[in-house]
């Protein structure tokens, strides 16, 4: 009888390394769009292995990184549907979906990812914004602040006049303010486009220097310290309901955390990145001087403006949030 016991149980923690699944197994399925060595899914194989040790793997989670689920325009669609349990959006790819987040597209001034994502993150969790109602926000985390990277030097605004770049959402309309042409694509779509001339480079962080090998084509660098990118993990409002109440306590105490992580990774990677693209490409970094920084203030200024009367419409106390960044940024970022 014993025996019997033992080989049985033998048996189960077998199945158990195989299939990777307990008896009281929950397996998710987690689409993410940009490749996997980017920092949106460095992140969310992190959030896996957590998720995995805290609940003594009773969550397991499927990956798919690169676009091989759901690809960025069809992100919210397929989380809403189900296609995947979770999944990862940049709120710049959704123009006017967010009237309230998107605070934080704006040139807040913020000047690391682990004080933009904290202030995100806390942000989210105080004002639970309708916007994103229809889902479970399991985590939040942004792009360190943006800088150019070009085929050609960029050392004045009159670098600029006229030069098609690569952003997204209020990204671009960071470019168009400064005279840029604004090209919005999803970050996968990028390499292709600077590969066949259709745009000059791209306004993001410095992390895809490395991470999608941008220092090969766009060798001059630019720090302006320009906006960060928010993102969220969203997931299927029906699927979290599903789940029992020690896992999403479990998930909910991870939220938080799971920022504050990804924001250090982020400000880790984007040194790293920015030493590997001057070894190995002889890249050029250049900063933009105060006067030309002052004169970008005063060129985006008026994008606070038309934050506050989109916001103001979709019934956002536009005050109250904007007194909020400022007292997170104050509080988180160093
Ligand atoms: C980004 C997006 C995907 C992969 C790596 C990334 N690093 C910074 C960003 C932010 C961005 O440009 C975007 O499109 O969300």
């Amino acid at each position: 009888r014993t025996g019997i016991a033992a080989l049985s149980m033998i048996l189960t923690v077998m199945a158990f390394a195989v299939t990777g699944a307990s008896a009281s197994g929950i397996n998710l399925k987690y689409a993410n769009f940009p490749p996997a060595p980017t920092f949106p899914c460095v992140q969310m194989e992190r959030w896996v292995k957590e998720v995995a040790a805290r609940t003594n793997g009773a969550v397991t989670v499927t990956t798919y990184p690169g676009s091989t689920l759901l690809d960025a325009k069809n992100m919210m669609r397929g989380v809403m549907t189900g296609q995947a349990d979770i999944g990862c959006i940049s709120l710049a790819y959704h123009p006017g979906v967010f009237p309230l987040m998107s605070v934080m597209e704006l040139p807040q001034g913020f000047t690391s990812a682990e004080g933009a994502s904290r202030a995100l993150w806390d942000l989210y969790a105080k004002h639970q914004p309708a916007e994103l109602s229809k889902f479970k926000v399991l985590t939040m985390f942004s792009s360190a602040p943006s800088q150019f990277m070009a085929k050609k030097p960029i050392r004045t605004l009159d670098d600029l006049k006229g030069v098609e770049l690569r952003g997204a959402g209020s990204l671009s309309a960071v470019l168009e303010k400064l005279g840029a042409v604004p090209v919005s694509m999803p970050m996968p779509e990028v390499p292709e486009a600077v590969q066949k001339g259709i745009i000059q480079g791209l306004l993001t962080s410095f992390d895809v220097l490395k991470d999608m090998k941008f220092a090969e084509m766009c060798k001059y660098e630019t720090v302006a310290n320009l906006s960060v990118y928010p993102f969220a993990v969203i997931m299927n409002k029906k699927k979290w309901d599903s789940l029992p109440d020690d896992v999403k306590k479990v998930l909910d105490d991870l939220s938080a955390e799971q920022a504050q992580w990804t924001g250090q990774y982020m400000d880790n990677h984007v040194k790293e990145s920015l030493e590997w693209s001057k070894a190995t490409y002889q890249v050029e970094v250049y900063s933009f001087d105060a006067a030309v920084q002052a004169e970008i203030a005063r060129l985006t200024a008026p994008l606070f403006d038309s934050w506050k009367e989109t916001a103001t419409k979709a019934g956002v106390d536009t005050q109250a949030v904007l007194d909020d960044v400022a007292a997170l940024k104050a509080k988180y970022d160093r």
